[in-house]
């Protein structure tokens, strides 16, 4: 190996990408499938850098057929010539790791804040690196093996492997077996992040290639009417109720982008970015945009008198009700906070945002009226609901003549330390006679819905409420209940520590469980977000075989290693519900805490969350539906 590896900056160098390889997830978030693709967005966001530079139009992205990823793109070049520590300057920017740095970095300011320094992460947690650079009719070409440079320089600087026309950067690299859990990459994952990045940057060209055997395909991202393109798409699939409506400004020199179109559906879906990077927190560019377009259709609905004067203002939820936005700045200075560092701090991209949108959104619905009563009539119809919402939540609060088990259904368990209860929230009647038949008495409770009595609309929530099972249901948990965070709802009386949620592998089943979640989601998000919500994962067959023992099998895919493990013959029952089980079955594979399997319903930030629901759904769901139908479908897929 060349010596000038070894002199003292190098040590230092290389100590700092050793911390990278011992706390990966410091630096890529996870060592998840998350994060490995993360590895090619690293590498990606520096061409696209180029690109904002104005340099390179034209990207490549190659998933190699041997495991390993290609980024290409037809920039300037990443600089290879002598950098002060004696070393091309190539070697200096995949061997210095910039954490820490990143944010207060100028030679970094037009970038997203968390990209665009991470290449010599990616190289830390890379089995090999390659590094090609077109320049000046040659191939220069650097070599790395976990972010150790093996390539011997020529008085410091790359060899010459090669003759090129044009410039370029090419990137293969071979992420590390032994800090990722997988080293699969995700392809739709990427593929969606990369179809974004072109909706972003309208005159950017990226061709997607996926060599792996059995998964093929070459797929050309090009979106040359960038962010309202972008929302367009997200609607896809809806009944849209305006046009597309784009506008964009300059203010304190952060350049401000906006889309928007409602739909007809009661749903609000907003995305921020800023230098091109999604902010799955939002932060300031959001609350300027929302707080001046909230008072922009608040006058108009005043001057129009649609909104007389005894009457309150819409609420910022009401008049985006219905809402696809995407809102994109650029920022010279980019600041985050929050707890994954996507949320954007500065208080001029609020200003920003906010001034821009209440000039141009003003211009243009003076001169669109049609559009503008469309958007009205969302918020108007957002408001009615709010307001029958309210009126049934006071319903439920001022006449609690249910008692703790209005209709005699729940079987409560004896014990109150609710550290240790479990409420089992089952679907069917006789199920649920199974269920509170076999329980552990003492710290488990069964509360029996019967599905065709919630088949509410999702609009109707009050209607829900009303529900009886559904009351007995709230009164159950002990906590109140509260639209958003706070105010009635006290977590701290929770009188059991999970909240199970027992249904059907079926369509039905999945329907139940969206209804629960959306529920919780709604009026007791604590539930979910502080870990007590399940869902039980009974079994879809028993094997028995003529000789040995019989096994529950909880999934195709274990009846798939079953067959395969077990050659002799056996017998299959597929159990097509929860009522064909008796009590005894029922305990051993579902309540049974030695023996059962439970899904613990997670949150996950919006980025993941819309990345496993675009590839069920389309990307055509918001983040709180989005959340609800991962999970339903996870239970509809899994159980
Ligand atoms: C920097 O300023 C001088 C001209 O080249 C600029 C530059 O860095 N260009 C550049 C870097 N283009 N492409 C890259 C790049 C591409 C990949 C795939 C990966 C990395 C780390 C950088």
């Amino acid at each position: 190996m060349a010596k000038e590896v070894y002199n003292a900056s190098s040590i230092k160098v290389l100590e700092g990408l050793e911390a990278v390889r011992v706390r990966p997830g410091m630096y890529i978030g996870s060592t998840s499938t998350r994060g490995l693709n993360h590895l090619v967005y690293e590498i990606v966001d520096n061409s696209v850098d180029e690109h904002l530079a104005g340099y390179c139009d034209t990207i490549h992205v190659t998933l190699e057929a041997d495991g390993s990823a290609t980024v290409e793109d037809n920039g300037r070049g990443i600089p290879i010539d002598m950098h002060a520590k004696g070393v091309s300057a190539e070697r200096v920017v995949f061997t210095t790791l910039h954490a820490g740095g990143k944010f207060d970095n100028k030679a970094y300011a037009t970038s997203g804040g968390l990209h665009g320094v991470g290449s010599s992460v990616v190289n830390a947690l890379s089995s090999r690196m390659t590094v090609r650079v077109k320049k000046g009719g040659n191939i220069y070409e650097d070599r790395y093996e976990k972010g150790k440079p093996v390539q011997k320089l020529v008085d410091g600087l790359l060899p010459v492997v090669g003759k090129a026309k044009g410039t370029g950067t090419c990137i293969n690299f071979l992420p590390d077996d032994t800090i990722f859990e997988h080293t699969r990459f995700k392809s739709d994952d990427i593929k969606s992040r990369l179809h974004e990045t072109t909706y972003l940057n309208p005159k950017l060209t990226i061709i997607f290639t996926d060599k792996r055997e059995g998964s093929e395909e070459e797929v050309t991202f090009h979106e040359p009417e960038g962010i309202g393109g972008f929302v367009k798409e997200l609607n896809k699939s809806d009944e849209t109720v305006t046009d597309v409506i784009t506008y964009s400004g300059e203010y304190e020199g952060i350049k401000v982008e906006v889309a928007f179109q409602y739909i007809r559906d009661f749903r609000e879906e907003i995305m921020g970015f800023c230098n091109n990077i999604y902010n799955s927190e939002g932060g300031t560019h959001l609350t300027g945009f929302k707080t001046a377009f909230t008072a922009v259709i608040n006058s108009y609905a005043r001057e129009l008198g649609i909104l007389k004067e005894k009457d309150a203002n819409y609420t910022g939820a009401d008049v985006r009700n219905g809402m696809t936005a995407v809102v994109s700045i650029k920022h010279p200075d980019p600041r985050f906070e929050g707890q994954t560092k996507t949320k954007l701090d500065n208080p001029d991209a609020s200003r920003a945002a906010a001034q821009v949108t209440q000039e141009q959104v003003v211009l243009f619905f003076d001169r669109n009226v049609d559009q503008l009563k469309a958007v009205i009539e969302c918020a108007e119809r957002s408001a009615k609901i709010r307001k029958s919402e309210a009126r049934a939540k006071t319903n439920m609060l001022v006449k609690p003549k249910f008692s703790f088990d209005s209709n005699g259904k729940l079987a409560n368990c004896e014990s109150r330390d609710a550290s240790k209860c479990e409420i089992f929230i089952v679907e069917g009647d006789s199920a649920g006679g199974s269920a509170k038949m076999a329980r552990n008495r003492m710290y488990q409770a069964i509360l029996p819905i019967r599905g065709k009595i919630l088949n509410v609309e999702k609009a109707s929530m009050d209607k829900v409420l009303a529900n009886a099972e559904i009351k007995t249901m709230i009164n159950a948990f002990g906590c109140g209940f509260s639209e958003g965070y706070g105010n009635d709802f006290d977590i701290s009386k929770l009188r059991y520590d999970k909240i199970i949620i027992m249904a059907d592998a079926d369509v039905d089943g999945a329907h139940i469980c969206t209804l629960l979640l959306t529920l919780f989601f709604r009026f007791m998000p604590q539930l979910i977000t502080e870990g007590h919500v399940y869902i039980a994962m009974p079994p879809l067959y028993k094997a028995m075989p003529s000789r040995g023992k019989e096994e529950y099998l909880y999934d195709d895919e274990a009846l798939l290693r079953y067959r395969r493990k077990h050659k002799g013959s056996f017998t299959l029952q597929r159990y097509k519900g929860l009522g064909e089980m008796d009590p005894d079955q029922l305990w051993e594979t579902t309540l049974n805490p030695e023996t059962r399997q439970l899904r613990k319903v997670e949150i996950d930030d919006g980025r993941e969350a819309s990345d496993i629901t675009g590839l069920l759904m389309g990307p055509d769901v918001p983040p709180r539906k989005q959340f609800i139908y991962k999970h339903a479908r996870d239970a509809e897929l899994d159980i």
